[in-house]
């Protein structure tokens, strides 16, 4: 195939969140989250994991920041912790929590590295949640003001913001029990929602009162779904799947929910008001996605609001046992780039967790991460090359880290971390990505 190059200006980058990364999780002021009492219950979190010390990325940013400099990453997508700026949510501001992201900021610029902050990944404030959380709808103004604040204290610095990361999990956290906080009450995913998306437009629109000059977009993320078969059965189921998709992108781009999900809940999916639409709809800079595999559907009456099945995995699958498919990716690219024709898309994350060992002589030899993401940036490539507006993409994750539910079992990271020492060993995957950033491309054969 010969010699991959992006187009000049390409960002790269590496992403990971706060709840991930940082420990810390009662110091200086900080607020408990929806996760640090998750996670504290037992029989939650796989081997009884908690991010109360995660990386200590918390106590260890500089080391950390030197290790991206290192790796010549040209963009840092971290996420800010709520409950650490605000720990009620509401009201008092935490100077101790605003100054670790003013630092990090600082010291990211310093180094060439472009901020690129996520207001939301997961971490509720407690005080909040005993509020009724998200279902409530309250809670997009808390949002939103939440959201302010942190414009106004680093909007000199930070260019580009992302509102929210992956509201689909943020709501199935209130529909299921697998993720904080765990309320198992469908009804309330709906509702959850709902205000994600009105806060999420609230924040743009505070956004562009205060500092008129950034961007701002929203990461969503999305399986692709394929029919099992091609008879005309499966093919509507897999269609039925992949309007749903439409979930969060469709209210925002196309000014409402999808047709299939108002047919499947009925008056459960609230309404969008005068006021709501105008805030949801407000144009984005561009859209960040997040892909990691796809699913396989199969007709069936009897499974979920849709009619479709998904089936196991249909191929080799990675340690979490998702099906390694780099295709989704262009795939996904070129089907949100014709429903939703954002001005500019992100990869804000793509990778794979596989059971790295250390060898003996000390590296790392993650060739099956390296190829997932070789192979996916191959699809990067090509969608670029159909006129997709790709303008960057970050590679999940930065370090191995709290993989949520599955707590420290599942290692994401091209940079391996040591949970006894805190050291930082780049693995192989990190070396080429360097490499392939030096070079603004890379050869899809080797
Ligand atoms: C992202 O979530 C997160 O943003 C990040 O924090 C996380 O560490 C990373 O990915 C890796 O997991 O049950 O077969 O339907 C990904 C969340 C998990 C959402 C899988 C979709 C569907 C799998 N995704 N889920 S399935």
């Amino acid at each position: 195939m010969g010699f991959q190059k992006f187009p000049d200006g390409f960002l790269w980058g590496a992403a990971t969140a706060a709840y991930q990364i940082e420990g810390a999780w009662d110091e200086d002021g900080k607020g408990p989250s929806i996760w640090d009492d998750f996670s504290h219950t037992p029989g939650k979190i796989r081997n009884g994991d908690t991010g109360d010390v995660a990386c200590d990325h918390y106590h260890r940013c500089p080391e950390d920041i030197a290790l991206m400099k290192e790796l010549g990453l040209q963009a840092y997508r971290f996420s800010i912790s709520w409950p650490r700026v605000m720990p009620e949510g509401i009201g008092k501001v935490n100077e101790a929590g605003v100054d670790f992201y003013s630092r990090l900021v600082d010291g990211l610029l310093e180094e060439g590295i472009e901020p690129t902050p996520t207001l939301y990944h997961w971490d509720l404030p407690s005080a909040l949640e005993r509020r009724g959380g998200w279902p409530n709808p309250d809670c997009a103004a808390w949002f939103a003001n939440y959201a302010e604040l942190m414009f106004s204290r680093l909007g000199d610095r930070v260019k580009r913001w992302i509102t929210l990361n992956e509201p689909v999990v943020v709501a199935s956290g209130y529909m299921g029990t697998e993720m904080a906080p765990g309320r198992g009450a469908p009804a309330d995913g709906l509702l959850a929602g709902h205000s994600l998306l009105v806060g999420h437009g609230l924040a743009v629109q505070r956004l562009r009162a205060l500092h008129p000059e950034n961007e701002i977009g929203i990461t969503l993320d999305f399986w692709p779904s394929y029919p099992a078969t091609d008879s005309a059965e499966d093919a509507a189921a897999g269609h039925r799947m992949t309007e749903a998709l439409g979930w969060f992108p469709d209210p925002i781009f196309l000014g409402d929910y999808p047709a299939v999900m108002r047919e499947a809940h009925g008056n459960a999916l609230p309404q969008f008001g005068e006021a709501e639409t105008e805030a949801v709809t407000q144009p984005l800079d561009f859209l960040g996605l997040n892909n990691y595999s796809r699913h396989v559907v199969k007709h069936d009456p009897k499974a979920g609001p849709y009619q479709a099945a998904i089936l196991p995995p249909q191929g080799p699958v990675t340690a979490m046992n998702w099906e390694i498919y780099p295709h989704s990716l262009r795939d996904l690219l070129l089907w949100v780039n014709e429903r939703a024709h954002p001005k500019v898309i992100y990869v804000t994350e793509n990778g794979a967790a596989f059971d790295d060992r250390v060898d003996a002589d000390g590296r790392v030899r993650d060739e099956g991460r390296r190829q997932y993401v070789r192979d996916c940036l191959s699809g990067v490539h090509e969608a670029i090359a159909g006129g997709v507006p790709v303008r960057g993409y970050f590679v999940w994750s930065l370090l191995d880290n709290f993989e949520w539910a599955q707590g420290y079992a599942m290692r994401f990271g091209i940079v391996r971390v040591d949970y006894e020492t805190m050291a930082r060993l780049p693995k192989e995957s990190a070396r080429w990505y360097s490499e392939t950033i030096r070079a603004n491309g890379f050869d899809p054969d080797q």
